[in-house]
């Protein structure tokens, strides 16, 4: 990965080589730690975190959820990433703040071992490769199955979660595909490892639902807004396995992969993207890039001072 200067832990600025935890870190053995994925791009406005408010809440929810009290506001960790880009002379970034339970104390109920935040910020490219936004990305179901709710809270973006995230990648990286797509407990389709997942059937957009064992997504939530207000219709329903080889166009979206096309799911083709995913992803980037003045909103512009003077 690409370095950069300095990360933000515990309220202090260290050198990125610096920033380390002791080996008893409760995180490390239980995988108490929430987390979020969060993007700055170079705007004509400087650099802008695109709906950082809505990533902070849910980073706060799901520390909550996994009884971890923050001990830094929302605003105090707005306000430490701006500062974070700032002295790391970033304008377009990669942003992953994660809260975990640190050292003091083992056992599953360790009340008084700390809770530990930190932010990190480094240039990361296309998460899935500059290749694939445009020709699409080949996609393989997973046997496993994305976590239930039963067991654990897949609306809550939290570290020990992602080892089934870490299964289906891994699996279907060894079978030579791009990315997994996950079923739900109910054999309905869920969500790739990282990214939420669209079909489009005759025109209209479908993509699981909050009762389909997803992360509730900010590019899922933005790509919806953007459909809509684009004319078109979006369904939030459940996806039968079947429906993905039979969609007329298919894409993944999240804060690391952004909107990416798939154009193969096990080994049918789907095709070059399709004219909804090509209009959808142009104003979804021109939203990321603050080009589209309808979605300024959704940057939170990091005042830089030389831009600011210039
Ligand atoms: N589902 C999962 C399981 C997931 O991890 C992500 C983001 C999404 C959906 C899309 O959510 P959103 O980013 O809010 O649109 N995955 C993050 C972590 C990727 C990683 O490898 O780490 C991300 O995209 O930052």
């Amino acid at each position: 990965m690409e370095k950069s200067e300095w990360i933000w832990m515990n309220g202090e600025f260290v050198a990125w080589d610096d920033a380390q935890v002791h080996v008893l870190s409760h995180g490390l053995h239980y995988g108490t730690g929430v987390f979020e994925g969060v993007r700055c791009y170079a705007t004509e406005l400087g650099p802008a975190i695109f709906r950082h408010a809505e990533h902070l809440e849910r980073l706060a929810k799901s520390a909550e959820l996994y009884y971890l009290p923050l001990p830094y506001s929302t605003e105090e960790l707005r306000q430490a990433t701006h500062e974070l880009i700032r002295r790391n002379n970033l304008e377009s970034c990669y942003i992953r703040p994660l809260a975990f339970r640190g050292y003091g104390e083992m056992g599953l109920y360790a009340q008084s071992a700390p809770v530990n935040v930190i932010i990190a910020a480094w240039p990361w490219g296309a998460y899935l490769g500059e290749e694939s936004k445009r020709h699409g990305v080949r996609v393989k179901v997973s046997s496993w199955r994305r976590i239930s709710p039963a067991g654990l809270i897949p609306a809550a973006k939290a570290s020990g979660q992602y080892l089934n995230s870490i299964l289906a990648k891994t699996e279907s990286a060894k079978a030579g595909y791009d990315e997994a797509i996950l079923l739900d407990e109910h054999g309905y389709v869920c969500e790739g490892s990282g990214e939420n997942v669209f079909i489009v059937r005759d025109g209209v957009l479908v993509t699981p639902g909050h009762t389909n064992s997803i992360l509730d997504g900010i590019s899922r939530k933005s790509v919806i807004q953007i459909a809509k207000d684009l004319g078109y219709e979006v369904h939030e329903r459940d996806i039968a396995r079947a429906e993905l080889y039979l969609a007329d166009e298919m894409f993944l979206c999240g804060t690391a992969a952004e909107l990416v096309p798939v154009r193969e799911v096990d080994d049918h083709v789907i095709g070059e993207p399709g004219e909804v995913t090509r209009v959808i992803q142009a104003k979804f980037e021109d939203a990321l890039h603050g080009r589209a003045q309808e979605y300024r909103e959704w940057l939170d512009v990091v005042e830089v001072p030389s831009k600011v003077s210039s």
